[in-house]
């Protein structure tokens, strides 16, 4: 039943910031998710027997490619696979499952916020057994495989029926084909006060949770409706459909705009939220406030206390190089460290599982915990209303007073998207080059301190990463940092993180984009970047 079918490789099978993401149209092509796949398991050891959790954002093509995936593995020896109903399993869900189960890893079908449908794009993620995406020593490995692999090895089987719960075979390996809700909210209680929050809901508490159309709709939904009995309605675009209904999962003003409207206007509910493709992001709106991810993840530290789960305290925080600085302010008064660490959740794994912190996030929407190895857009949604709960004031009441207590880091954004890739990389290579020069460069009341290309040496596993970022800090803790994204489908990304400290509360209610006016202008013209992109403003600003 096994065949060897003989395979070349495909140029450019190399992971980004979270897997191997391309368009959809790319996925296509014959052998290419068999080789990628095969990749994966020529470069791991010992599994056999063993078992892979498998499952994805249920985007289009997911379906195909998990029958494929299904099929590799058994000819590879695995001895049992995990999967979702419907293929369906958010990424937080996927590493829950792993850790749960002990299984050997996961593959994850997705490319999370990207576009879905047949245009849009595709993405396949390994993880390992801690349940969380490859470190990079891996994903290198997987990546110099798939430039020599010859062939591939694929059972001959029907197709799994993937929408029937329970045990099968596919090949010699078994299969249990499982809700994909259950554990994780068997997780959830474990963390959360469920009762809390059901009477916050029952004190007349409203929220609107937006699904995206993507993988959280079936959790939001029994959760949030069900266990927590919020209204019927509070989630809305719950269904997960292949394409998102057209649109683009990312919960961010932009994407999420609607949601933001309704935050910002009269009828506005108490919370507005929103997660991603793959249910690893979130966004969180008070009434009349958006919470920037970076502020997010300190007030959750700030607040921790008040959660179960992390009622005894944190250990420490880690939070990606560009994400504000202001959870170093919650670290510092609570006396516990402060990791910082480049952008992917891949580089939180071994922080997380050495104990060294508790609570992780990145200024990209995600936060997450020790509980699972990826960002969780549904716990912090849970978190979030457990500290609301917990202090019966409003979001933006919570907010302003973290504010008063720490000062506030005024944040944005600017994304360069689809680019021209040779002048992002000259973009970068000219900043780089010029670094020697702006220590102590003065423009105009701003002060270069110590600017540097962000280099990460892992204090667990002794790895080092180098080019991760390139930082311009200002006398008075402002900050400019530049990055090409990992992530994209179509040319580069540039992204551009604009950051002001503001210790004085009176200066607390301003506008971001005006706050930073002067850092922003500054940020276009130290890079070059219309000269080097042919842009004069960003597509996306967060
Ligand atoms: C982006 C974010 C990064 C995040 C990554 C994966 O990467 O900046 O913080 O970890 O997406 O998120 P990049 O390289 O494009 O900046 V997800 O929700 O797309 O898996
Ligand atoms: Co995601």
């Amino acid at each position: 039943m096994i065949k060897t079918v003989s395979t070349k490789p495909y140029q450019g099978q190399r992971p980004g910031t979270s897997g191997l993401r391309k368009k959809v149209a790319v996925f296509l092509q014959p052998h290419y998710v068999e080789n990628f796949v095969q990749s994966i398991f020529d470069s791991l050891e010992g599994f056999a027997g063993k078992t892979l959790v498998v499952g994805g954002d249920g985007r289009h093509f997911n379906r195909e490619a998990i029958q494929r995936v299904l099929r590799i593995a058994a000819a590879n020896g695995f001895g049992r696979a995990i999967v979702g109903r419907g293929g369906i399993l958010s990424t937080p869900a996927a590493s829950h499952l792993i850790r749960k189960n002990a299984a050997f890893g996961g593959i994850v079908l997705s490319a999370s916020h990207n576009p879905g449908g047949p245009y849009g794009d595709f993405g396949i993620k390994y993880n390992v057994a801690n349940g969380g995406p490859a470190p990079e020593a891996i994903t290198e490995a997987i990546f110099k495989r798939t430039n020599s692999i010859t062939a591939y090895r694929i059972v001959e089987s029907p197709d799994l029926d993937l929408d029937r719960i329970g045990a099968s075979k596919v090949g010699d390996m078994a299969i249990s084909v499982i809700d994909p809700v259950t554990d994780y909210q068997t997780l959830m209680e474990t963390l959360v006060d469920f009762d809390r929050i059901r009477s916050l809901f029952a004190s007349g508490f409203r929220m609107r949770f937006d699904a995206m159309s993507a993988v959280t709709g079936p959790y939001a939904t029994k959760i949030l409706e069900g266990a927590l009995r919020a209204p019927t309605g509070t989630v809305v675009n719950a269904t997960p459909e292949e394409d998102f209904g057209g649109l683009h999962p990312d919960p961010n003003l932009v994407h999420a705009k609607q949601l933001y409207d309704l935050a910002m206007s009269a009828q506005a509910p108490d919370l507005c939220a929103a997660s991603d493709g793959d249910g690893d992001r979130n966004l969180v709106i008070g009434r009349g406030l958006f919470v920037t991810p970076s502020d997010s993840l300190a007030v959750i530290a700030a607040n921790a206390h008040l959660i179960p789960g992390y009622a005894k305290g944190l250990a420490g925080i880690a939070r990606s190089m560009p994400t504000s600085r202001a959870a170093d302010r919650v670290a510092e008064r609570l006396r516990i460290s402060l990791h910082e660490t480049p952008t992917g959740w891949k580089f939180f794994g071994n922080l997380l599982d050495a104990g060294l912190v508790t609570i992780c996030g990145e200024e990209s929407a995600g936060t997450g915990s020790n509980h699972v190895r990826e960002k969780d857009g549904l716990w912090a949604v849970l978190v979030w209303l457990n500290i609301l709960a917990a202090r019966r004031q409003s979001v933006a009441e919570i907010v302003s007073d973290h504010w008063s207590v720490h000062g506030r880091h005024y944040y944005s954004r600017h994304d360069y998207e689809e680019i021209d890739a040779d002048g992002a990389n000259a973009l970068v290579k000219a900043l780089r080059d010029a670094l020697p020069s702006l220590d102590g460069r003065r423009f105009g009341p701003l002060e270069v301190a110590q600017a540097d290309d962000f280099a990460y040496h892992d204090p667990v596993d002794h790895s080092d990463a180098t080019h991760q970022g390139v930082r311009i800090p200002f006398v008075g803790d402002s900050r400019l940092v530049y990055r090409l994204s990992g992530t994209g489908t179509g040319g580069a990304t540039l992204r551009v993180y604009i950051e002001r400290f503001e210790p004085d509360p009176s200066r607390h209610g301003l506008k971001t984009q005006n706050v930073l006016r002067d850092l922003i202008a500054l940020s276009r013209e130290l890079a070059g970047i219309s000269r080097h992109t042919g842009r004069t403003e960003p597509s996306v600003i967060t």
